[in-house]
Order: C-alpha cells, then structure tokens, then sequence
C-alpha cells in the first residue's frame, strides 16, 4: 500500500479538498474551504495544515458563532450542494460554535465543524481552558455538540481518520441525515504523524440521489388527490434543496392545487405565479390560511410541518383533512399520520402529476385562489404604501426594499419582527430569492448569513434586513464582508429595541417589560429614555459606508443608491415599533400564565384558554388511517 506520511491535521485537509459532489450529472468540489478563529487549540495543527494547502482558501471570521451562520447561509443558498468547515480553538471558541451548529443541524443545512480539543495523551492537563472532571477524563466542552451534531466523533489516533471522514462525508451529503457534522480535533492529536494512504486524498464523488416514493404508496397518493375537493400544498425547504421549483410549478399549474409557502420554502414559486397563495401559518396570507382551513388534503412538500407552519396544529380544522408528505426525511415523511412519500422533491412531484393527471381542481375553487391573490397584492400595496410618520412603518420599507430589488437580488433576514414582515410582503420572483434562517430564528444571523449567501453567488445582489436587538447583538461581519470584498446591502430597522417579542409582551398583558432599549430610570426600571445607540457611527466604525434615513422619500433614495455602491453599505432606518403588520387568520400557542395578580394577564389568559381548544391531534389518524382511501 503505497502512504503518506502527514500530520493528522495536513491528512484532514487534504482529505476534504477532494471530496465532490454530484447530482443529476453536474459535479463540484464540495467544500468551498473553512472559517475560523485560531487560538492555541488549533494553530499549530489544523492551522499549519491550512498553511500547506492554500488551494483550500482559509478565511477569518469575528466570532465562531458567525463563522457557522456564514458557512449555513452559504449551503443554504447552494441547495446544500456545497458547504464550508469552520475551525476554532479549544474551549471558548468552539463552544462559540454551538449555537450555529444548532441553527445548521434545525436548517438541515450541512457544516463540517472542527473545534481543538483538549490533549489526549492528558500529561499536561489541566490544560489552558480545560473543563475538568472528577469522573472522567474522556470529557471535555466539545460533549456540548453532541445534541445538536447529525455526526459527531472525536479523533484520538491518525488511522482513526481513515474510518470518521467518510462517515462525516455520507451525512453531510445525504438530504436526509444532512446537520452539522463535528470531529472534535486533541491538540496533541492535530500534529501527530501517520502514514495515511495514497487512496485517502484521490478525488472521491459522493452522488447525490433521488429517491423515489414507494409505487404503492404513489399510487395510493395519487388516488387521495383525485378523491380531493380543496387540496393544498405546503411548500418547504425541501423544494428548493431538491431543485424542484419547476416541477412544482407544473403540478400546480396543471391540477390547479394552490400552494403555500413556509419559511424556508419562500421563492419556490414565484409571488405572480397564479397558483401561489404566498406565506401560510402564523406569518400567512389570509388566502393561505383560508385555504388550510378548508383543505380536505394537504400534501406538505420538504417541511418539517413547525409550529408556525401548522399555527399550533390549528392551521388545519377540515374534519376530514388527510395529509401526504413528500420527504427525503422519514421523520417528517410520517408527520401527521400522513400517507409518507419518503422521496426527493423533484422526483415525486414529477411522478404525482402523471399519475393523477388530468385531475383539476373544480372552477369555483380556481376562482377563490384567483380572489385571495388579488386582494392579497392590493393588502401588500396599501402596506408599502402607508406613508406613516416619521418614524415610518417597518412594512414602507419592506416595500422600498422589495421594488429596489431586481429578480435575482436575495433578502437575508433571522429573527425580530421583520421574518414575518417578509414572509407575508415580499416579492420573491426566482428561487433562492429569499434566506430565511427561521428554523432557530437565530438573532446574529442575518450578517453572517447575508455574507454567505453573497458568497454563494456573487452575482445576485444581497439585500441584509436587520432589526437593531440582532444588529447589537452581532454586527461584527461586517468588518468580514470588507476583508473579503463581498458587497453587503444592509437595511436596519431601528425601533431601539425588541418590537416582536415587545408586541408579544403586550399580547400576553405584560404590557413590554423588558423588551426596550431603555435607560434604568428613577423608578428602578428600565423606563427611562430610549439609549442613544448611533448605529450609523457603529456601520462607519467597521469600515461600512452609512447612511441615515428619516422620511420614506430619503429611505427609498437612500436603499435604491445602495446597489450602486462598491462596498459594504447600512443604511438605518427608524421606523414606529407601533406601526406592525397585523396578522391574517392565524395563531400561534404561547402560553400565559394560569394565575397572575395582573388583570391584563388574566383578560389573556382567558382568550388564550379559548384559543387552545382549537389544537388538534393530526397524528391520532382517526380521519386518516393511513392506507385505507
Ligand atoms: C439569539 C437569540 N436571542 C433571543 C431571541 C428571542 N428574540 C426573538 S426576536 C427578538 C428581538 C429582536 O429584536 P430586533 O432585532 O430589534 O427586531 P424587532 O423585534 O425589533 O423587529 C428576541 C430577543 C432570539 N430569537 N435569538
Ligand atoms: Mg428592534
């Protein structure tokens, strides 16, 4: 057997540069290289091994956290066709990790995650940054990735590698098992030599299938269809990851089933398409909502069917209602009780339309769809154009930002008010269009993430929307994104603090506690003046070009120059936390407290104890046995 001799660590590396991918007969490499922070846990092993492989581009992030966000967005926005690895340190930086190791695994979303380890051959422990252990010494902080790891391994010998890659290998590239995969490096480990041999570092191709649903249950699905008089897509993540947009295009065309879509699955169609109801559950349009109501079938395409999908398991309240899950995932296949398609997007799309062909949906349900998308563009144009205040309404410049942008340009958001905002409004008229990370709504990632995203496809402008709460709690990419040269569009929402979870305060009767940014008053609490955060000397500050805009006209000039600018841009915005978009015929469970001395509290509790009863039970299957029609 002919060998190198190499470093773990230099093995690693030249491991994961031959590593390809290849679907439907296109190929590329897989990973794009890797992020990171190094610290004395992994300079001298992963860090020299970078050092000897620059075809394998090694890039400085600010914060671990943000180097996963960068490297998820990026997967992401490649349909999880290429990824990135991020490496830290021992200790701090790689528990950094862990929250964007959380937000890749939730996602779906492949991260190779290569934290230093504490040594293995112990000698010299405590080490700097060690959590130490009575009961063992086979325990170090790297066990906290375990939970939220589809692969996680920790390498104690050279040979080891030869087994643990090609196993991290097959999760990354599976649709189905796909998170963040972790292989916790010892110090001591990363600069061990060993003879690898040669076949480790030859190019290896992983292909990317796609499975098909199971023929009787197709045909089973396809009978439920036919039978069904008001069905309804729910279009996730899964359409997009799958390539599957024209596949659902044409199945919805040509049967007339209208579609809503999730988070993740924004942009599959695009807004004008005739058969597009836009956003369903709690951040839905009242035509979507409507629509899974009524549904007498659901056939939920790629989505993990979450809580603001299923409004609580009260989205779908037709006594009769089945569901078909179309998904390369069993686990979100068998959701519901329903009648499991374990299968690629594509693929069962493309077989369920000639099986049920020529079933339609009847004319007078065509003509509700066709109703609900034309006052719903006529709801979304008097929201873009309320000319409220100053501070004008977050939703004016969802629309600013909305019309500024062309077909190709992608809007980047994460948590606050704002996910919902660009749920119900945006105007998504290709795939991708649109980067929601709202599987962990990860406050920090919208940055980050948009820096990924541009990294993806530098071609498609990106536009970064941010409220203040995200931006101060991680804006530091910035300084990344002008390193790098990848251009960001970043428009921040100042309504100097939490307007989501304040808005929730007062729902649930508490009325804003804790939820502004606000100095500590006389009184004792945090009710005095709003603080004097200056985000535009913040943006200066990392090397971005600022701007503050006041009125709509100065929003809509300032947002429509941006693309025109050659680096980073912020431009901010206040906008009336008061001024939200409602809601449209949705809910979502929170619950209050039972026994309360405020009578605020009590009122809600009382409309919240209503509310609740209308939760169902889909997986009890008493309408949906699963293989009787
Ligand atoms: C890391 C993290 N911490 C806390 C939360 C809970 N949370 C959700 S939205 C939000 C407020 C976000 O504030 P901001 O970015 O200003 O958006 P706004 O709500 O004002 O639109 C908080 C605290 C979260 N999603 N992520
Ligand atoms: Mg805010």
């Amino acid at each position: 057997m002919r060998t190198r001799r190499l470093t773990v660590a230099q093995a690693l590396i030249g491991f994961l540069k031959n590593q390809y991918v290849e679907r439907d007969g296109k190929e590329n490499r897989f990973f794009a290289g890797a992020w990171g922070i190094f610290g004395h846990g992994i300079i001298a092993g992963v860090g020299q091994a970078l050092q000897e492989n620059l075809d394998f581009p090694y890039y400085v992030s600010r914060n671990e956290q943000a180097s996963v966000h960068i490297a998820t967005a990026y997967a992401k926005a490649r349909n999880r066709l290429a990824a990135f690895a991020c490496i830290s340190s021992i200790g701090p930086g790689a528990t950094n990790m862990i929250t964007g190791a959380a937000t890749a695994t939730i996602n779906r979303i492949p991260v190779l995650l290569l934290p230093g380890d504490i040594f293995a051959r112990r000698n010299v422990a405590p080490v700097l940054q060690q959590l130490e252990s009575e009961h063992s010494q086979d325990v170090s902080v790297n066990d906290a990735f375990k939970p939220v790891s589809r692969y996680w391994d920790r390498i104690y010998r050279a040979d080891q590698l030869i087994c643990s890659l090609p196993e991290a290998m097959r999760v990354l590239t599976s649709p189905a098992q796909t998170g963040a995969v972790t292989l916790a490096l010892p110090q001591d480990v990363q600069s061990e030599a060993g003879e690898f041999p040669e076949e480790m570092f030859e190019k290896r191709i992983w292909h990317i299938a796609r499975p098909q649903a199971d023929s009787e249950l197709l045909a089973k699905a396809a009978s439920w269809i036919r039978a069904a008089q008001n069905p309804l897509i729910v279009a996730g993540g899964g359409v997009l990851y799958s390539g599957a947009s024209a596949a659902l295009s044409r199945f919805a065309m040509d049967t007339g089933i209208p579609v809503g879509e999730t988070q993740a699955g924004k942009s599959s169609l695009p807004f004008n398409h005739p058969q597009n109801l836009g956003a369903i559950g709690v951040t839905g349009t009242p035509g979507a909502n409507i629509a899974a109501r009524n549904a007498d079938l659901v056939i939920a395409i790629g989505t993990r069917l979450s809580d603001f999908t299923t409004a609580s398991k009260t989205a779908f309240q037709n006594e009769k209602v089945r569901f078909i899950n179309v998904n390369v995932a069993e686990v979100d296949a068998y959701k519901h009780a329903a009648l499991p398609l374990v299968a690629d997007a594509r693929a069962a799309l493309e077989e369920l339309g000639c099986a049920v062909s020529p079933y339609r949906v009847a004319e007078n349900y065509f003509s509700c769809i066709a109703h609900w998308k034309d006052l719903w563009e006529k709801e979304t144009d008097r929201i873009f154009g309320l000319r409220h205040g100053p501070p004008i309404s977050q939703g004016e410049v969802v629309g600013a930002v909305s019309n500024a942008s062309g077909p190709e340009d992608v809007v980047v958001c994460a948590a606050g008010s704002l996910p919902g905002d660009l749920h119900k409004l945006w105007r998504a008229r290709t795939p991708n269009a649109y980067h929601l990370e709202y599987g962990y709504s990860c406050m920090g990632y919208e940055i980050a993430g948009g820096l990924g995203v541009k990294m993806a496809d530098p071609g498609r402008e990106v536009y970064v929307m941010v409220g203040d709460g995200s931006f101060l709690l991680m804006s530091s990419e910035i300084v990344t994104s002008i390193q790098e040269g990848y251009k960001l569009n970043i428009v921040l929402l100042d309504n100097h603090g939490f307007s989501s979870i304040g808005g929730l305060s007062h729902a649930i009767g508490s009325k804003g506690f804790g939820t502004d940014y606000r100095y500590r008053s006389g009184t004792g609490q945090l009710d005095g003046k709003y603080l004097p955060v200056d985000f535009v000397k913040l943006a200066e500050g990392y090397g971005a070009k600022a701007v503050r805009a006041t009125t709509f006209a100065e929003a809509e000039r300032a947002i429509g120059e941006m693309r025109g600018h050659d680096r980073t841009t912020v431009v901010v915005i206040e906008v009336d936390k008061e001024m939200r978009v409602p809601g449209y015929e949705s809910w979502w469970d929170v619950p209050l407290s039972e026994v309360s001395e405020i009578e605020s509290i009590r009122q809600a509790r009382a409309i919240y104890e209503d509310a609740v009863k209308r939760e169902r039970h889909y997986e009890l299957a008493t309408t949906t046995p699963m293989i009787t029609t």
